[in-house]
């Protein structure tokens, strides 16, 4: 897919903009995508030589915020939110942005202040599957020729979960991935075996989060060991790790999870399976070869876990090419982070057996404690822990008065055709809230009254579209 004549102009419109400017501020979301995002435009603005000050920010302090530069960039956010409503004459805007737009394309007319937004819906181009807030950062910097931040784009995209549905990039996003290759920073091994942990954990701990379907070896490393032994795969004293495996021990460990989960799941996901263990997989090939920023996955949970403590700069700097103290770090901030998710889970999974609620089409849990910042991705760990057939949902406070909502579930049920995100988008404002996000994994802000309420709302809307 080549980008669209339209959308072309708004990027050279875009670098004109920038060269005409000095006094720059950039707000950016504060996940991968917008970690990323930021990390590729402060590269640009450094290169520019201008001065620019950075700020990752929550989508909720957006609305009607002061304008208080000359230009005021947005990144991986911004199309949704009132951010203009205190521009001044002359003022410049731009947004960068894949997410629904609340205005049209042609709101920028008649305005006494530059308005530009660059958003893929605005040209029939879908932001969930084919281009996210980094991969737009990504074609700004190749309009200044900077294709060798090509791979930050491809890290973005891995990290919103943009090839989900196939396993592999598409539309706008596969433009990104050639330029990454071409530069001679990414290599895509296709159909690859896809687990998470490729490089920093061993096999047999990395199969034993597997959660899109409860199986023998899910949360069971005994079990894991025994399967990875008899396939000749793993000796007692020898424990691999997925990158060091064949093909040809590939392919038997393929055949034996398509097995194994052929028989855990009802006829109408079985064409599914394959998609579960397959996919492509990337590898950043100039970052050192024992390093977790190698494979794309873990190089983009590590960027997550930075957003979830509200450490997005160091994480950025990392981007940006300092491989000593933040990356120094950066390793720091993951190791805490995956201390608190730990601790999280045994409190919801592994006490109170009763900690985990199931209703007709939904589960959840209460996460009291939990930081707000945390329970999605504990939420997506607990999966393992419970029915995988249905979502599940996670609640914790954020004030006196508010939820978070949090919902998770198995890759299968999206296949299906289920969209978590837009039912939960429905719901929560349904409820007086606000949510939205991806179809296997969103989120929502709720009044704490009206938690009986969503619930109810919740497992209604699915009747008759969860199997049993
Ligand atoms: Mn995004």
């Amino acid at each position: 897919m080549q980008i669209p004549q339209t959308m072309h102009e708004q990027f050279i419109e875009a670098k004109e903009i920038i060269e005409n400017s000095e006094d720059i501020k950039v707000y950016s979301h504060i996940d991968c995508d917008g970690i990323c995002s930021g990390a590729i435009l402060s590269t640009i603005l450094d290169r520019q030589n201008k001065e620019h000050e950075i700020e990752f920010v929550n989508l909720d302090v957006l609305d009607d915020i002061e304008l208080t530069h000359e230009l005021t960039i947005f990144s991986d956010l911004g199309s949704g939110q009132r951010i203009d409503t205190k521009a001044m004459e002359g003022q410049k805007i731009i947004i960068l942005d894949h997410h629904p737009p609340l205005r049209n394309p042609d709101y920028r007319n008649g305005k006494n202040y530059t308005y530009l937004e660059i958003n893929p819906l605005h040209h029939g181009i879908d932001g969930s599957y084919y281009v996210c807030g980094g991969g737009l950062c990504y074609f700004l910097a190749r309009e200044f020729g900077y294709t060798d931040l090509s791979w930050i784009g491809v890290l973005s995209a891995i990290g919103d979960m943009q090839n989900t549905k196939t396993g592999h990039f598409e539309g706008l996003n596969e433009n990104i991935q050639q330029d990454a290759i071409d530069e001679g920073y990414l290599e895509v091994t296709k159909n690859d075996i896809n687990i998470y942990g490729r490089n920093s954990r061993p096999l047999f701990v990395a199969l034993s989060y597997f959660s899109d379907v409860n199986l023998p070896i899910t949360n069971n490393t005994t079990e894991t060991m025994a399967i990875l032994e008899e396939l000749g795969i793993d000796e007692k004293h020898n424990r691999k790790k997925l990158n060091e495996l064949t093909n040809e021990e590939k392919g038997k460990l393929f055949k034996r999870l398509v097995e194994m989960i052929s028989t855990a799941v009802p006829g109408r996901y079985v064409k599914y399976i394959p998609q579960l263990i397959i996919g492509d997989s990337y590898t950043f090939i100039k970052e050192d070869e024992h390093s977790f920023l190698r494979d794309g996955s873990e190089f983009s949970t590590a960027m997550n876990a930075c957003g979830r403590n509200h450490e997005e700069k160091i994480a950025m700097e990392v981007l940006k090419g300092d491989r000593i103290e933040a990356l120094d770090q950066l390793e720091e901030i993951s190791k805490t982070h995956r201390y608190n998710l730990a601790t999280s889970i045994s409190k919801v999974a592994e006490g109170d057996e009763t900690a985990i609620v199931e209703m007709e089409n939904i589960q959840y849990f209460d996460g009291d404690g939990i930081k707000p910042e945390i329970v999605g991705t504990v939420t997506g760990m607990i999966l393992g822990y419970c029915n995988w057939k249905k979502p599940i949902i996670g609640f914790t406070q954020t004030d006196e008065t508010g939820l978070k909502v949090s919902l998770r579930c198995s890759r299968l049920l999206s296949y299906d055709g289920i969209h978590f995100g837009n039912i939960i988008r429905e719901i929560a404002s349904e409820v007086g809230g606000s949510g939205g996000g991806h179809a296997m994994a969103c989120g929502a802000y709720i009044p704490l009254e009206k938690k009986s309420e969503f619930l109810e709302l919740f497992n209604n809307e699915l009747s008759g579209k969860i199997a049993n």
